[in-house]
């Protein structure tokens, strides 16, 4: 039986042998929904950046550009790092270059892999019934925040196990603890939540509609994918 495992942090990201395994990068507020979004929403690709000037310099080739720092939108790009940015109707078919604090990192940082796809509560069950598909050994690999676990990242981790369960064995106790908290919290997402750093930094920053979005679950039928440098 193929396994599945979960990275809780980018800083742990060296423990983990990623090569001839898909990995599904995560950052639920807000980074991977907003990719899920713009793809479903008919972008033509998504290409991250963990630097930020690496990122704005991609304006000069046609991007869009997208930058957020800390929860807000970055000074001088086109689009800040909301779901809601990524839905508009005229980003059809439009290159957007992204560089986020954790998200874009995350990716970067997964990029050894043999497929790096982009896992969110919006593709939930999509995404279960693709890993169950290809039959590889599975690494979901949460963002965090500046290298420390994150409680929302490590839920949709324990979905994506408790998803896949009697498909694929959990290979340590990071799938098996995500997986309990996503069973204590799945009733209701969003008030598990409530108290998470995360949430409570969005909230100060008036996003709540974001918060909702994201946590809504199999709203999307997409797969977002790296090809290249570029996820489509
Ligand atoms: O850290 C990230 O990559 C972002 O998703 C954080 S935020 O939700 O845009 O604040």
């Amino acid at each position: 039986m193929n396994q599945i495992d979960v990275c809780l942090s980018p800083e742990l990201i060296h423990l983990y042998d990623i090569t001839g395994k898909i990995v599904v990068a995560v950052d639920i507020l807000r980074a991977s929904s907003c990719m899920t979004a713009g793809i479903s929403n008919g972008v033509g690709s998504i290409r991250p950046f963990a630097d930020l000037e690496a990122c704005k310099a991609m304006k000069t080739q046609g991007y869009v550009i997208a930058g957020e720092r800390n929860g807000q939108k970055v000074a001088g790009f086109d689009l800040g790092n909301s779901p809601y940015d990524y839905l508009q109707e005229h980003l059809n078919g439009k290159k957007i270059a992204v560089t986020t604090t954790n998200g874009t990192l995350a990716i970067e940082k997964s990029k050894n892999a043999k497929m790096v796809v982009i896992g969110s509560f919006l593709n939930k069950s999509t995404l279960a019934n693709f890993l169950q598909k290809k039959g590889e050994d599975v690494l979901i690999f949460c963002a965090g925040w500046k290298g420390k676990f994150n409680l929302e990242d490590t839920l949709f981790a324990g979905a994506m196990v408790e998803a896949l369960k009697g498909h694929f064995l959990p290979s340590c106790d990071a799938p098996l603890a995500a997986q309990a908290l996503y069973k204590d919290a799945k009733k209701d997402l969003r008030a598990y939540l409530q108290n998470s750093s995360h949430v409570q930094r969005l909230q100060k920053l008036g996003i709540d509609r974001d918060i909702a979005y994201c946590l809504t679950e199999d709203q999307l039928n997409v797969i977002p994918a790296l090809s290249g440098e570029e996820i489509i």
